[in-house]
């Protein structure tokens, strides 16, 4: 079967180095940051055939990131150069209080794209499709190449990936949108702080997202660092989320999707697909990149073979 193939925006990230606020950074790191393309690397980390499809510009930036995520062992065949728009730039000014991001990525390359790349061999031969509610929020045409992988044949994994900075409707515009798109995909990641923020607060656990989600067959629900729950159809999972010392939390969803779509994807249960989730989330939290290392094979098997007892 075919890759796994994301498609999503990726923009050059500029972090604070060391890891503190912007106002009084002296240095910046230039950092990868996308969504789809962080979810991309970690499968490839786990060893998941994985293609990332988007646009950068004609410009360094762009040159830059379509390296790195390759350099990952990502297939960036289907990157499409725009001549007439730049890659996307994003700020993290990293608080005590999270980290705040700045965008600027209005009328990038990937903006541009639209349904039309799903035609592209690249996207047609994919076993799974990747794909995050980020790229409902940044065009009418990207909005619509949501829609349209949605009806096409191939299964889609869909990450809800709120960003309230990039819906110029607001939150009722999100909640509408996002819950409509997620409900037709397959497989559906959403954070239980997100979903309440979205679709109000007596969505107070994860069975209440299901009521709204019927949907996806399967539904995963994180709680940050407390547990995950997922669905597989009717049948509910929980496994805790193992303790971390977080540098910078931005990347961890991602990396918690291509832990457990890794997991899937070798036949492995839904309890050892969330334990693979937890676990690639700990490499995105313990850096102020949004990718990080995995722990060494050997550490991550012990650890998805351990009991229930040495787990928690
Ligand atoms: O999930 C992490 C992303 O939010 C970050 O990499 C930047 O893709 C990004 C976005 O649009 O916020």
């Amino acid at each position: 079967s075919g890759p796994v193939v994301c498609v999503g925006e990726t923009m050059a990230a500029l972090v604070p180095e060391p890891v503190g606020p912007l106002a009084t950074a002296g240095t910046l790191a230039v950092t990868v940051a996308g969504a789809e393309s962080n979810t991309a690397m970690y499968l490839a980390d786990h060893g998941v055939p994985v293609r990332w499809v988007s646009a950068v510009g004609a410009d360094p930036f762009g040159e830059r990131i379509t390296a790195e995520v390759a350099a990952c062992g990502v297939d960036v065949s289907g990157v499409r150069t725009d001549p007439a728009r730049p890659t996307g730039l994003l700020l993290k000014d990293p608080g005590a209080a999270g980290t705040r991001v700045r965008y600027y990525r209005a009328g990038s390359a990937a903006a541009a794209l639209g349904p039309d790349l799903l035609a592209a061999p690249a996207v047609r031969e994919a076993s799974l499709l990747h794909l995050t509610g980020i790229t409902a929020a940044l065009s009418a045409s990207c909005r619509a190449l949501v829609e349209a992988a949605l009806d096409g044949p191939v299964p889609v994994s869909f990450d809800v990936n709120h960003r309230p900075a990039l819906w110029p409707g607001g939150r009722e515009e999100a909640a509408a949108v996002l819950r409509g798109l997620a409900d037709r995909a397959d497989l559906v990641f959403v954070g239980l702080d997100e979903a309440q923020a979205l679709w109000g607060p007596a969505v107070a656990d994860p069975a209440a997202v299901r009521a709204l989600l019927p949907g996806p067959r399967r539904l995963v629900v994180k709680d940050g660092p407390r547990a995950a729950t997922a669905y597989d159809g009717a049948a509910a999972r929980t496994v805790p989320a193992p303790a971390v010392e977080v540098v910078e939390p931005v990347g961890a969803g991602d990396a918690f999707a291509a832990g457990f779509l890794a997991a899937l994807h070798r036949g492995g249960s839904t309890e050892r697909a969330l334990r693979l989730g937890h676990l690639t989330a700990g490499a995105a939290l313990r850096v102020g990149a949004d990718h990080g290392p995995l722990p060494p094979p050997d550490r991550l098997a012990a650890l998805l073979d351990a009991s229930e007892a040495e787990w928690r």
